[in-house]
C-alpha cells in the first residue's frame, strides 16, 4: 500500500492477511497509519479474525501474549495483550512445523488451560479463573509476526492478532489442584542443547493471573471465554528462531515434554 492509502479497520486487516498469506512481512503499520490506537488495533484484530471465520476457520479459544518479563523486553513492549486462537493454528504432536508456510517462525514454551466452564469478567480473581480450569498443559507456541524483524509497537502487534501462527499442546492432561504452576519449571532446548529455562511465576506471578487478565479484558470487550476454549497463558521465555531441520522442546516439572521439529 501506498501513503495514499485512506487506512481504516478493514484496510489494516486486508494488509496483515495479505502479508500472511503470501508470507510477506513488512513495516509496522503505526508507521503509516499512526492514528492506530490500542482500541482501533482491538477493532483490526476483531475483523481479521471474522474474516478467518468467515473462511471455514473455527475460534477454539485465546492466547494471552507479552506476560512475562522476558518476553516484554525482547519485544520492547511492556503492557500483555490478548488475541485469538482458531483450529487452522493447531498441529497436532509429531507433526512437524512446515516453515515454508511462514516467514520468521519463531517457538516459545507455555503453560495451557483448558477451560471446565465459562469465564466472564470483568472483576474476575486469579484464583476465580483457575475455578473454571479443567485441564492444564505443556504447549509450544510458534509466533510468526508479520512485521519485518517483530518490530512493532503495541497497537501493531494486537491487530497482527500477536504473531499468532501455530501452536502444539503436549499428550499429558494434569489437573489444577495437582500442580503449583507458579513453581513448574520449565527447561527449553533446542537439538537437545539448554537455551532458556523459566518457571510458571514468569507469567504474571502465576498463569491463574494471565487467565484473569484474559477474561478481565475480554469482559470489557464483551466477550466471555466458553466452556471448553484453549488458553495459551504467554511465553515463559524469550521465543527462539526454529529452522529447517531443528527440534525444539520444552520440558516441564510436572507437565510432560513437548516437542516440535521443524521440515
Ligand atoms: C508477540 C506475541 C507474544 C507471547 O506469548 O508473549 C506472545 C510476539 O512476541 O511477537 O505470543
Ligand atoms: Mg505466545
Amino acid at each position: 500500500m501506498t501513503s495514499a492509502t485512506q487506512w481504516s479497520v478493514s484496510t489494516a486487516a486486508s494488509v496483515l492477511l495479505d502479508a500472511e498469506t503470501s508470507r510477506a512481512d513488512r513495516g509496522p503499520i503505526t508507521a503509516d497509519w499512526p492514528g492506530l490506537d490500542l482500541s482501533t488495533a482491538y477493532d483490526v484484530q476483531a475483523e481479521l479474525i471474522a474474516r478467518k471465520v468467515a473462511a471455514g476457520q473455527h475460534i477454539v479459544g485465546v492466547k494471552l501474549g507479552l506476560t512475562s518479563r522476558a518476553k516484554q523486553l525482547r519485544m520492547g513492549v511492556d503492557s500483555p495483550l490478548t488475541a485469538w486462537l482458531t483450529d487452522a493454528m493447531s498441529l497436532p504432536i509429531g507433526v512437524p512445523l512446515d516453515t515454508s508456510e511462514l516467514i520468521h517462525p519463531r517457538v516459545e514454551p507455555e503453560i495451557v488451560f483448558v477451560l471446565g466452564r465459562e469465564l466472564s469478567g470483568p472483576g474476575i480473581t486469579a484464583a476465580q479463573a483457575m475455578e473454571s480450569v479443567d485441564a492444564v498443559y505443556a504447549g509450544l507456541e510458534v509466533i510468526d509476526s508479520r512485521y519485518t524483524d517483530f518490530k512493532f509497537t503495541l497497537p501493531d502487534v494486537v491487530a497482527d492478532n500477536a504473531s499468532s501462527a501455530r501452536f502444539v499442546i503436549g499428550g499429558l492432561k494434569r489437573r489444577p489442584a495437582e500442580l503449583d504452576l507458579a513453581l513448574e519449571a520449565c527447561v527449553l532446548q533446542v537439538d537437545g542443547a539448554v537455551v532458556d529455562t523459566a518457571t510458571g511465576a514468569a507469567v504474571e506471578g502465576h498463569p491463574a493471573e494471565a487467565l484473569a487478565l484474559a477474561a478481565n479484558a475480554l469482559g470489557r470487550r464483551g466477550v466471555v471465554l466458553r466452556a471448553g476454549w484453549t488458553v495459551l497463558t504467554g511465553g515463559l521465555t524469550d521465543a527462539v528462531f526454529i529452522r529447517p531441520g531443528q527440534q525444539v522442546s520444552a520440558e516441564f516439572t510436572h507437565l510432560g515434554t513437548v516437542t516440535l521439529g521443524a521440515e
